[in-house]
């Protein structure tokens, strides 16, 4: 029996697909008699493109039945694809799963809405796959027996639905993915891969799907296994865990981390979505030597939207564990926000946003609340009063968060942007001039809405202006036009005093030695730790030569008072091992030392003149 399986995913191997495959692989009758084909693309390309590749293979492989992985970022051309497919092959049957088509009610009103799906496979599915194959195959239960499946029973038309599946007790009944044919053809040639570890997540937020399944976990003979392959592949440079417990249990996951830290090529980077819960100083210490990317998604800081957001943190947790990440310089951390949850309010958000800023993390990503089906808030959409459009579901309106303040988070959002862009710029402007960060962000947000989209809030322009703000979040291209033309136009219309508007340029100027990572202070370091910083310096083949500016321009606190700007530092710098972002882009950042002032020197003097040669 053929069976085509359709994707389209930011990964370059759908995970999904690859799982039902090598679970039915370890059935003796389905080994012998499925032919799978696994055809995508990604929601980068032209969905025309990816909806003609599927039917192309479609047409060449005559499938007997035909699946479709369907995520929120997929979904509309992965109708259409079924839609086109259904016209080719009235008769053959085609089957739908994926995150966005697992709620119960909601796969009913799907099969209800389009007469291009059969049967919808609700949650985990290698199980529920399995048996529709055998089902196929004429070696199985009929549909009304297979658990997991909301469907449309072919003879009568009417919808039906059977209760949930029973997940898999042990996901080592996986086989390996390293083993397929598919991975093997591709494994040497890319630069990404991922490895799931875990299923489930004991938090059950509101707004997430992933809480949604029971726990359970590779073992960890299994893990270690899979991931020394997967490391010993030298082209792979990061590697991506898909474990939303990682540390629950301590001594395996530090187990893991030495392993990583033992096995794993310089130039090679690891992703946890590592949860704040589990965090120790020793976890801490082990992720830093393993390079560890980490993301923390605090979401809000506001108790009125943790009253529904069914969240074990708060803010005093998360204030206790913040610091560690800082201590062990955990460097690449972005904070992540959702905008618009429901019970949260624009104030709420501005304060969770200052708060992010505040940590000093390399990102502010901000999500729009996207109301995603199987989640709490969907299911309760109606008593939160959400409107929300767009293939990503934005919610625009609820309850606390009305259209109007979603826009100005809209435009606080973009401002985060810029500020991915130049961290340390963001941080010493905000404290020069003596602004809520996210008030900042948002009249970067305002300049950047009218110079470069050429746009102004209107109520006619609003619900563009709206969609612009909020869709238009998941494209890149803008973000580039965010520079520091841009921020020096907004400087020049917002800063009168001319003194600070000086110091603005000074900052300008200096904008790429400001995300300095490390801060040496030759008026009050003692003497050898500075010697040895200027050895390093002037052995340094890209050190800079040395540079004046007109106040301390990395020091957030040195700026007290405006008679402040005109304290003149010298200092040198260079460049250092950089952290790498999220996708694994190393990030320029310097080490900087202070040598003291012109016109009040420092007791370095001597030390100063001869390197400085
Ligand atoms: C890795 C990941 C990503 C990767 C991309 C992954 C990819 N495939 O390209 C990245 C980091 C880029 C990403 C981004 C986002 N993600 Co994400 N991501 C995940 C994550 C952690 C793992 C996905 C995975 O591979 N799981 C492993 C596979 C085996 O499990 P599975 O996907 O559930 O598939 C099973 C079943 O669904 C079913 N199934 C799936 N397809 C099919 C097809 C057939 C025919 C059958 C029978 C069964 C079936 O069987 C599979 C095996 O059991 C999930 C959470 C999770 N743990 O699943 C979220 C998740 C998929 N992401 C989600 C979201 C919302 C996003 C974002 C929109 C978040 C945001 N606010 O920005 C962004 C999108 C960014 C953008 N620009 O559009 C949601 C999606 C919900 C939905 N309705 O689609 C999830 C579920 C998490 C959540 N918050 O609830 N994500
Ligand atoms: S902790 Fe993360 S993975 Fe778990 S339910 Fe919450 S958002 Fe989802």
């Amino acid at each position: 029996m053929k069976i085509l399986l359709a994707h389209c995913d930011f990964a370059p191997a759908s995970l999904a697909l690859l799982n039902l495959k090598s679970y039915a692989s370890a059935d003796p009758v389905l080994k012998e008699r499925l032919q799978t084909r696994i055809v995508g693309g990604t929601p980068h390309d032209d969905p025309e493109h990816t909806i003609a590749s599927i039917v192309t293979a479609a047409k060449e492989m005559q499938p007997d039945v035909i699946g479709f992985s369907i995520y929120i970022w997929s979904r509309f051309r992965l109708y259409e694809a079924s839609r086109q497919v259904r016209m080719l092959f009235p008769n053959v049957p085609i089957i739908w799963g994926g995150p966005d088509v697992s709620d119960e009610a909601y796969a009913q009103e799907l099969l209800a809405e389009h007469p291009s799906v059969d049967i919808i496979v609700r949650d985990e599915g290698e199980r529920t796959f399995a048996h529709l194959c055998h089902h196929f195959l004429g070696t199985g239960k009929p549909l009304s027996d297979i658990t997991g499946i909301s469907f449309r029973d072919r003879a009568t038309g009417s919808l039906q639905g059977t209760p949930n599946v029973q997940y898999l007790d042990n996901l080592d009944d996986i086989p390996s993915l390293l083993d397929l044919p598919e991975v093997e053809a591709m494994i040497d040639q890319i630069p990404v891969f991922a490895l799931e570890t875990f299923r489930g997540c004991y938090m059950g937020c509101a707004y997430c799907y992933w809480g949604g399944t029971t726990r359970r976990s590779f073992s960890m003979e299994r893990v270690f296994s899979d991931l020394g392959r997967i490391l010993s592949h030298k082209n792979i440079k990061k590697i991506w865990f898909f474990d939303s417990m990682f540390g629950y249990k301590k001594a395996v996951a530090k187990e893991l981390l030495r392993f990583i830290v033992a096995n794993k090529a310089p130039d090679q980077s690891v992703t946890f979505f590592p949860n704040l819960d589990f965090l120790d100083e020793e976890l801490c210490s082990l992720m830093k030597q393993a390079g560890v990317y980490i993301e923390a998604g605090i979401q809000t800081t506001n108790e009125d939207a943790y009253e529904y957001l069914n969240r074990k943190w708060d803010k005093k947790f998360l204030d206790s564990k913040i610091p560690l990440l800082k201590k062990y310089g955990l460097h690449a951390n972005a904070q992540q926000l959702i905008l618009g949850l429901p019970g949260d309010h624009i104030e709420g958000f501005r304060s969770s946003v200052d708060y992010a800023f505040h940590t000093k993390p390399e990102a502010i990503q901000i999500f729009p609340f996207s109301v995603l089906p199987a989640t709490g808030y969907w299911k309760r959409r109606a008593e939160f009063q959400v409107k929300y459009e767009g293939q990503y579901r934005i919610v625009y309106h609820s309850t606390t968060f009305p259209e109007d303040d979603m826009v100005i988070g809209g435009l606080i959002m973009v401002g985060t942007k810029w500020y991915e862009r130049y961290p340390g710029m963001a941080q010493q402007l905000v404290s020069l001039l003596k602004i809520r960060p996210s008030y900042l962000f948002e009249r970067m947000g305002r300049i950047f809405m009218k110079e470069v989209w050429q746009l102004e809030d209107t109520p006619s322009s609003r619900p563009l202006v709206r969609k612009r703000l909020l869709c238009q979040a998941f494209e890149v291209e803008d973000v580039n036009r965010l520079d520091l033309e841009l921020l020096r136009a907004a400087l020049n219309r917002e800063v009168e005093d001319p003194a600070l508007r000086a110091a603005a340029d000074e900052l300008l100027r200096l904008q790429s030695y400001l995300n300095c990572d490390e801060l040496l202070d030759a008026r009050i370091l003692p003497e050898e730790r500075i010697t040895a910083a200027m050895q390093d310096w002037s052995r340094h083949p890209a050190r800079s030569p040395v540079l004046e500016a007109s106040f301390n321009a990395f020091d957030t606190g040195s700026v007290e008072s405006l008679a402040d700007l005109s304290r003149r530092i010298q200092f040198v710098a260079h460049p250092v091992q950089t952290p790498k972002d999220f996708f694994g882009k190393d990030l320029t950042r310097y080490r900087i030392i202070i040598l003291g002032e012109p016109h009040h020197p420092s007791r370095f003097r001597d030390l100063i003149g001869s390197h400085a040669q």
